[in-house]
């Protein structure tokens, strides 16, 4: 399945300020099929954890303390070339600079407070759907 699936987050932001509902509306008009889905409050350590590899950039303590401050949503989302597609989908990582109707252009406060988390590889898409869901969660969907 490599290749047809990527996982996304809905934030802290958007998730707390109701907007999931929208964003995941948004998404499956494009395409996209949700193949698992949860609400978690995540602590300091599955963020710090799930961000390892941002430990060196200066915005690295502050986006571990975003992402536990509330509830966030990940979900593993399906579609041909699903990694490019939601990149493209999702916009810029500044919603200043995002394109016209991409989620964070549409959804996104802030760099930061971005409504919308996307893998950046295959690779990734694996580590981070893994670190959220059992491979037979995602699996038993399709
Ligand atoms: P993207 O989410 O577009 O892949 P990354 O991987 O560069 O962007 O950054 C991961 C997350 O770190 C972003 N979604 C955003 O919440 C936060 N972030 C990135 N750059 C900055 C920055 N300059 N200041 C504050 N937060 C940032």
């Amino acid at each position: 399945m490599a290749g047809n699936y990527t996982l996304t987050i809905v934030k802290p932001d958007a998730f707390g300020a109701g907007k999931a509902g929208k964003i995941i509306a948004h998404l499956e008009g494009q395409g996209f099929k949700v193949l698992a889905a949860r609400v978690l409050h995540m602590s300091q350590a599955e963020a710090g954890e799930f961000y390892a590899v941002h430990k060196e950039r200066p915005f690295y303590g502050s986006l571990v303390s975003f992402m536990t401050s509330g509830p966030c949503m990940p979900m593993v989302l399906e579609k041909a070339d699903a990694v490019a597609a939601l990149r493209a989908a999702i916009g810029a990582t500044d919603p200043a600079e995002a394109a016209d109707g991409t989620v964070r252009k549409l959804f996104a406060e802030s760099k930061e407070r971005n409504a919308i988390h996307a893998s950046d590889s295959d690779e990734n898409a694996q580590r981070e759907a893994t670190f959220f869901f059992a491979t037979t969660e995602i699996l038993r969907a399709r």
